[in-house]
């Protein structure tokens, strides 16, 4: 089994290239952020609650995604791996996925740090505003989102950098060739199917 986060700020691609990269090798995706949006579109009751702090550009408490995390994990027993989109976002969400693998025999082999300018990130993330309806994607919440990631998320990858797994990637080029940048990281470990 093969294990993939793919790390970077709020409109850095994750969500882009993390569909693109499970196509390609074959891994179940794991995006919280969508996880989270579809409890809010059927009003469930975790959605409604994690609904209040989408909409402030706050993360929602880790309890709350850690425990969403691993009941996604168990649904896909014969995957060839997962590819983590947009979690571990606070060191202890790091924490808790390093204990849970372990706890399923299995471990995050790699993570890829997508690197983008803020200005940006902040002209991508207005411009998917304007056509996804997303209640996050306008100016004064996208400001906290990134202050939150600074604060919160950041550190997360030092807690990966010390185990060796991480790398950096520049993602502001075009979203074919960032694909090829973190291709070149992934072959490594693994082969296109
Ligand atoms: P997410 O859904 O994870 O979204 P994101 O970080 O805003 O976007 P992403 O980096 O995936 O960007 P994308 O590819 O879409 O989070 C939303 C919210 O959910 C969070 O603020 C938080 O409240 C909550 N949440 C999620 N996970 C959580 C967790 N683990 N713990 C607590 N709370 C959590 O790209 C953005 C735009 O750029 C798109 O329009 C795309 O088309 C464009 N784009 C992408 N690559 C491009 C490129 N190379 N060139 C030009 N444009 C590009």
């Amino acid at each position: 089994m093969f294990n993939l986060v793919l790390f970077g700020p709020p409109g850095s691609g994750k969500g882009t290239q993390s569909m693109h990269i499970a196509n390609t090798y074959h891994l179940q995706h794991v995006s919280t952020g969508d996880l989270l949006r579809s409890e809010v579109e059927g009003q469930t009751p975790l959605g409604v609650e994690a609904k209040k702090y989408m909409d402030q550009g706050l993360l929602v408490p880790d309890e709350v995604v850690i425990g969403m995390i691993s009941s996604k994990i168990d649904e896909s027993p014969e995957a060839r791996g997962f590819i983590f989109d947009g979690f571990p976002r606070t060191k202890a969400q790091a924490e808790a996925l390093d204990k849970l693998l372990e706890f399923k025999n299995t471990k995050i082999d790699l993570v890829l740090a997508l690197d983008v300018p803020e200005a940006e990130l902040i002209t991508r993330l207005i411009g998917r505003g304007v056509n996804s309806g997303r209640s996050d994607d306008n100016q004064e919440v996208i400001v906290k989102r990134i202050k939150e990631y600074h604060s919160k998320t950041e550190p997360v990858a030092n807690h990966y950098d010390a185990q060796d797994k991480l790398e950096r990637v520049k993602g502001d080029h075009t979203i074919d060739e960032t694909f090829k940048l973190l291709a070149r990281h992934i072959d490594r470990y693994l082969l296109p199917v």
